[in-house]
């Protein structure tokens, strides 16, 4: 099977997923194939930047994989880089053993080594796959997404892959991790995490990034998204960058959200931007009514900020100068789980068996503490549960920082965020719990196949200090 996705590691003339249909001969198959092998790469998107990279087959960010619903996935990795890595496959529910965790659910696969992944991948939707190994290659730039495409799905004339991704200073992600990095938030005018931040906040926390990518480029090396009028265009955008929400606009357009972590929402919505904290998934939708062209862009106040966008156009705007939008939240209104849930009187906790309150802490200056009840991985509280169970975990977060929660294996619903019950939950598998004493609360099935299943803050950072947790089958 051959992936409609167009790569190439060179600067200047890079990438953008353009999904093309699957032919007759890959629908027909039982069984997808693929290799990937990660090894190091001098990744090179703008010419400040030469980044000592990981990456698979040659590329940042790693092939698009995708089947059909239903198909079978049997995947080769070979691990070629000088550190030990595994290969999680992030929202997939899948058999434990699969998952790519090491000391959990397989052992690291060592410089030179192998290992055969294969599974039915599921539920349908935007899914990805990454490094898992704790020693930040995935932070290097071992990912890539993995579009398990549901039959059901409404057509689309036009369709494209987005990985919003940026490029670390490795020095401010050392400092970062013992507390007492220099790196500003660099958070859009407007957004709330800007807006709680108090004068006197003395961070330690961020990571600063020196280069701003789409799918392996920096505008304006990034490859235009062709459209035609009339086209109903499809979106398919994943945040990883290691640390950082991504607010996403399109310029001139309203997006139309179907997805979230590529869940169908109960009811789609429009909205101006996209707010994506690390590692989510949102499938948005725009419909061209005129000829023109517009930047896609990254919302940031970093001056940098610029480089993380692409054009949209259509025929003969080639030498047009595309239409912008303001890097600023204020006056905007982007998604989020509030709007996409609406409100109800109270979360529907009928059925729930296992009630677990979990404490986000952590974050001193100065220090490499980030915890679940005051504990640090791997003596932080882990969640029991039996086959068939109903589990609704209940977040606090004690400290000044949002944080993007993450369930393996399963897709739990959001029914609560800072006291609101959504009338909608949303279907997830990693969801932002607000900070300054924000809360957020998930109820889920524990119906996956039994193990141990990892729950962790999908901030590099964070994960690596210890905020990370398990969910077990007993
Ligand atoms: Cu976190």
């Amino acid at each position: 099977m051959k992936r409609a996705v167009f790569l190439s590691r060179t600067a200047g003339a890079m990438a953008v997923a353009a999904i093309t249909p699957l032919s007759k001969r890959a629908l027909a198959s039982e069984v997808v194939d693929y290799t990937l092998t990660a090894a190091p790469l001098t990744f090179t998107p703008t010419s400040a930047v030469a980044f000592a990279a990981l990456a698979y087959n040659g590329h940042l960010p790693g092939p698009l994989l995708r089947v059909v619903h239903g198909q079978r996935v049997r995947v080769r990795y070979h691990n070629l880089t000088d550190i030990g890595t595994t290969v999680h496959w992030h929202g997939m529910i899948l058999p434990n053993k699969m998952d790519g965790v090491p000391g959990l659910t397989q052992a690291l696969v060592p410089n030179g080594g192998s290992f055969l992944y294969e599974f039915t991948p599921g539920p349908p939707g935007t899914r990805w796959y990454h490094d898992h190994g704790f020693q930040l290659g995935a932070l290097r730039g071992l990912f890539g997404m993995f579009i398990v495409e549901d039959p059901h799905d409404e057509h689309a004339d036009r369709e494209f892959a987005l990985i919003f991704h940026d490029v670390p200073d490795m020095r401010s992600v050392a400092a970062a991790m013992k507390g007492t990095s220099s790196a500003p938030m660099t958070d859009p005018m407007g957004s709330p995490e800007m807006m709680a931040m108090s004068p006197t906040d003395k961070m330690g926390d961020e990571v600063a990034y020196v280069a701003h990518c789409i799918d392996g480029a920096s505008y304006p090396n990034t490859r235009a998204l062709k459209v035609a009028v009339g086209d109903r265009v499809r979106l398919r955008i994943l945040n990883a960058n290691p640390t950082q929400t991504r607010y996403v606009r399109l310029a001139g357009h309203r997006l139309h959200v179907t997805h979230s972590d590529g869940n169908p929402l109960a009811q789609p919505i429009e909205v101006d931007a996209l707010r994506i904290g690390v590692a989510e998934r949102y499938d948005a939708w725009f419909e061209v009514t005129k000829p023109g062209a517009w930047l896609l862009q990254g919302l940031s106040s970093d001056p940098l900020a610029y480089e993380q966008a692409v054009v949209v156009r259509t025929p003969g705007m080639e030498q047009t100068s595309p239409q912008a939008v303001q890097q600023s939240l204020v006056g905007v209104d982007y998604f989020t789980y509030e709007k996409a849930g609406g409100v109800a009187p109270s979360v529907n906790e009928s059925g729930v068996d296992v009630r677990k309150m979990l404490t986000l802490g952590g974050g001193e200056w100065g220090t490499s503490i980030w915890s679940i009840d005051g504990k640090q991985w791997p003596n932080t509280p882990k969640i029991a549960v039996h086959h068939g169970d109903r589990v609704k975990i209940s977040f606090t977060n004690k400290t000044d920082m949002d944080h993007p929660m993450h369930l393996h294996g399963h897709r739990f619903e959001v029914v609560e965020i800072n006291g609101t019950a959504l009338a909608r939950p949303l279907a997830k598998d990693v969801s932002l719990v607000p900070a300054n004493n924000g809360t957020l609360s998930w109820i889920f099935d524990a119906d996956s196949p039994p193990g141990r299943w990892l729950l962790h803050c999908h901030n590099e950072v964070h994960m690596m200090d210890g905020m990370m947790t398990e969910v077990d089958y007993t």
